[in-house]
């Protein structure tokens, strides 16, 4: 600034005492200023969850000034932005993840413990927001965060649901679900802002329109709802550089339906407006399918119009010319959830800005990339037209226009090749005809990227074939990553410290590559104490936990290993119960002299099935009824455990990781298409037990087969073994473990017929008879490595130091470099 703004700038900076300073006893004061004048309690007497409120806006205030310079340096240098559009969004828990980004973790715990309250405490005191399903939405979070960290200029976009992931509560081992609402208790982590509102529109009709001598069309709608933004800022590590992700909540529209009011009915009119806000209330809680749902095309449309709209705002706020919208904006769908952002920028473009759909369709196809995170081609959304037509009408027709001319260019291409045509159009012809959201993205958008390799080659050979053949060079892909900001700094601060001490510096936390030089000291034995010293305080801390939640007494000296995820048949937790319940089995037979030489192990399993999943609810189930059996087996003892970890989360992720020493990534080859909990597990120094698929491969090739438990068929063999069916033999222990559970041996028989009949009787689609005899190789292998602690530690360390490429940093930064075109735009402070 200069002259007169220069001198108002001084002068408010005098006011203001500068920016907020974040030595403990400034953050003392601020804290005790929150707790009088936003929380509202005495400053002489508050109890932890008051001190974690006033301690989180403290925070926020320093978030919200990274904030502001970040956005205010980005305006000025108009660089060309991403724009992340997700439907779903998994930030767990912000306040640790918030400071040790801004770099005041220290700080904040001193300044605590002067006023009495302890961090970890308070840290315990937050909510998680689960505003996502699973890997998909955590992806979103951890993607964020790397795009912070390495200063992109990036927004993300998404919904604020009201009531995020249910809580699952388990009763007598059944699943129950439970809301979570999860804004109880207030949440200072995101900023109303009530004057950023647009009116998203829906149902209606279109007309057409002469203007200016051309015929337009106008869509009236029939309903109009707000979109109100919340700000969440997203801090990057070691930079100044704070990103937005803005979530929109919907709300009655603040224009008024005259007629209603005027009929008389003036409750009636209030409450059919307040219907509007069910448009944001719940996140959908299946993780592959829901098609057809009215609702959640709703939500899909609110959120993409709302976000486009602000988009175009923004854009016009600095341009007066669409031509160079692709050189200013890259939008990146997530997905297909936010699909519809295709059509709705061509009506914008077309009816609203006028740009005839020639020069519309140009834009368009140079600004929208999309990831693909699905294997089947059963997975793909689709949406009933008749439903698209009553919903969107002005939109059904946009793809009806899209589709006819991507058809006409086909038809030149590959000639009259109906069944090729058919297979590769938009639209799906049948009894209930379709719009196939995959294929619209893939026509329209520049670039189609997978989550792994392997994960690609599927695509392009088989679920997106036709149309790898018609445009070979649209179809990348990027490896998964993860942020190591939470899943190693966050969460297992003492893996973190030994890192940084051995490697003599912290810079692997922004340059996670450097974790490699932990190779040269994989066996040196002061580290290997060390090492084993830190895992052995996460384990005591997990048990802990373990013993809270169930009551099970573990012990340390056994090996916990672990399998959290969501529940899906394909993901084969039910391959490790039966396994497991083959282990009881073979102690049971053993002789007593015999069991000494059993490697003791804690088998925990957490995940949350769809509501709506009964095979996957019989899965827990299953469990809660053998870990009964088992727990309460004091002849087995500590030699086996059985403990289902409920309502498992992001931040029960955080505490479980760092404490297991074997994790288990056991999906039949070809269905996971990436995973990435895998990655978590990685660089925490625990061993995989996995079969060849998703990023899996790619994990082999960092840090070798011989440093992991492979097991399983092949992505390629698996065709042939589900051909084969019937005739394959599945090992006896397989029929004998299947029979214990239908013959009641863990009660519930009735129950559990339907479970048994998908893995027997010629029906094992996800090749859990055909795995179990090289799954159990696996096991024992796994068993043998552990007795061996030296060989274990040497692995553990070589499996954190070969994690680096799994980081989300990398990931972003091929996206940016090859998918959105964007530079780094660093915030100068
Ligand atoms: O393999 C995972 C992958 O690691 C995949 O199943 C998951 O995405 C992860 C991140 O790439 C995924 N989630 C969904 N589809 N694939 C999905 C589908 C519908 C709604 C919500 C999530």
């Amino acid at each position: 600034y200069s002259g007169e703004r220069k001198a108002k700038a001084e002068r408010i900076l005098g006011l203001m005492d500068g920016f907020l300073k974040n030595d403990p006893v400034s953050l003392q004061k601020d804290i005790l200023e929150h707790v009088e004048y936003t929380v509202a309690r005495s400053r002489f007497s508050f109890d932890d969850f008051e001190a974690y409120q006033a301690l989180s806006h403290s925070v926020r205030d320093r978030l919200i000034e990274r904030w502001h310079d970040t956005q205010v340096y980005f305006k000025r240098k108009d660089p060309k932005r991403l724009y992340f559009l997700s439907l779903e969004f998994l930030m767990g828990r912000s306040l640790s993840n918030s400071v040790i980004n801004l770099g005041i973790r220290d700080q904040c715990a001193d300044a605590l413990s002067q006023l009495g309250f302890e961090f970890e405490v308070l840290a315990e005191q937050e909510g998680d927001a689960a505003l996502g399903n699973g890997g998909l939405a955590r992806l979103s979070a951890c993607q964020m965060d790397s795009l912070a960290t390495l200063d992109y200029p990036a927004w993300g976009y998404g919904l604020r649901y009201q009531y995020g992931l249910f809580r699952q509560v388990i009763l007598d081992g059944f699943q129950h679900e439970q809301p979570d609402y999860w804004l109880n208790f207030g949440n200072p982590w995101e900023i109303e802002r009530v004057h950023v509102s647009y009116a998203v529109k829906f149902y209606g009709n279109v007309e057409e329109e002469i203007l200016n001598g051309e015929k337009c069309k106008v869509w009236i709608p029939g309903e109009t709802v707000e979109a109100v933004a919340y700000d969440n800022p997203i801090p990057g590590y070691g930079t100044r550089n704070t990103v937005n992700l803005r979530l929109w909540a919907a709300k009655p529209s603040g224009q008024h339906d005259m007629e209603s009011y005027n009929t008389g009915d003036y409750i009636n009119a209030v409450v059919n407006r307040q219907r509007a806000e069910t448009i944001s209330s719940v996140l959908y809680p299946d993780d592959r399918s829901h098609q057809g749902k009215e609702l959640r095309l709703k939500q899909q449309y609110f959120f993409v119009s709302a976000s486009l709209q602000d988009i175009i705002r923004r854009f016009k706020e600095a341009h007066d010319n669409f031509d160079v919208f692709p050189e200013k904006v890259a939008l990146q769908l997530n997905d297909t959830h936010p699909s519809l952002a295709i059509p709705e920028v061509m009506r914008v473009l077309v009816d609203e800005e006028h740009l005839g759909w020639n020069r519309a369709w140009d834009i368009v196809c140079k600004i929208f990339s999309f990831t693909t995170h699905t294997v089947l081609p059963e997975g793909l959304e689709k949406i009933p037209v008749d439903l698209l037509e009553s919903l969107l009408p002005r939109h059904l027709q946009i793809i009806y226009d899209i589709n006819f001319n991507f058809m006409e260019e086909l038809k030149k291409k590959i000639g009259l090749d109906y069944d090729r045509l058919s297979r590769m159009s938009i639209v799906e012809e049948g009894a209930v005809k379709n719009i196939r959201m995959a294929n619209l993205s893939i026509v329209c958008c520049h670039t189609v990227d997978g989550v792994s390799r392997v994960h690609s080659e599927l695509l392009k050979s088989r679920v997106f074939k036709d149309f790898y053949e018609l445009w070979p060079q649209k179809f990348q892909y990027k490896t998964n990553g993860v942020t190591q900001r939470r899943w190693i700094v966050v969460s297992n601060p003492g893996l973190s410290a030994l890192i940084s001490k051995w490697l003599g510096t912290e810079a692997w936390i922004r340059d996670v590559d450097l974790l490699t030089g932990l190779r040269e000291y994989a066996a040196d034995a002061d580290l290997q104490q060390e090492w084993k010293m830190v895992r052995k305080v996460n384990k005591m801390r997990l048990a802990e936990y373990i013993e809270a939640m169930s009551g099970v007494k573990v012990s340390l000296d056994a090996m916990f290993d672990v399998q959290i995820k969501r529940i899906h048949e394909y993901k084969r937790q039910l391959l490790n119960i039966l396994s497991i319940i083959h282990r009881y089995d073979c102690i049971k037979n053993m002789e007593k002299s015999d069991r000494r030489k059993v490697v003791p192990r804690v088998c925990i399993i957490g995940g949350k099935a769809a509501p709506g999943y009964e095979i996957a609810k019989k899965i827990i189930k299953l469990c809660h009824a053998v870990a009964e059996k088992i727990n309460n087996d004091t002849d087995v003892g500590d030699l086996l455990k059985l403990v289902f970890i409920p309502d498992y989360n992001v931040s029960v992720a955080e505490l479980v990781i760092p404490g297991a020493d074997l994790s288990q990534h056991i999906s039949t080859a070809g269905h996971e298409a990436s995973g990435t909990g895998s990655m978590k597990f990685l660089m925490n120094g625990c061993l995989l037990l996995a079969t060849a698929d998703g990023s899996t491969i790619e994990i082999i090739e960092e840090i070798g087969s011989d440093n992991m438990f492979l097991f399983g068929a092949k992505v390629h063999e698996v065709q042939a073994l589900r051909e084969k069916g019937p005739a394959l033999k599945t090992p006896l222990q397989f029929a004998r473990v299947v029979k214990m559970v239908r013959d009641g041996y863990f009660g519930f028989e009735d129950h559990f017929k339907s479970l048994c009949d998908t893995v027997e009787g010629g029906s094992d689609f996800y090749l859990l008879g055909s795995d179990f005899a090289s799954y159990l190789e696996a096991q024992a292998a796994a068993d043998k490595a552990f007795v061996d602690q030296e060989k274990w530690t040497r692995m553990s360390i070589l499996s954190t130091a070969g994690s680096g490429r799994f980081s989300s940093d990398r990931t972003m930064e091929e996206y940016a470099k090859k998918t959105w075109g964007i530079e780094p735009c660093k915030c100068p402070f």
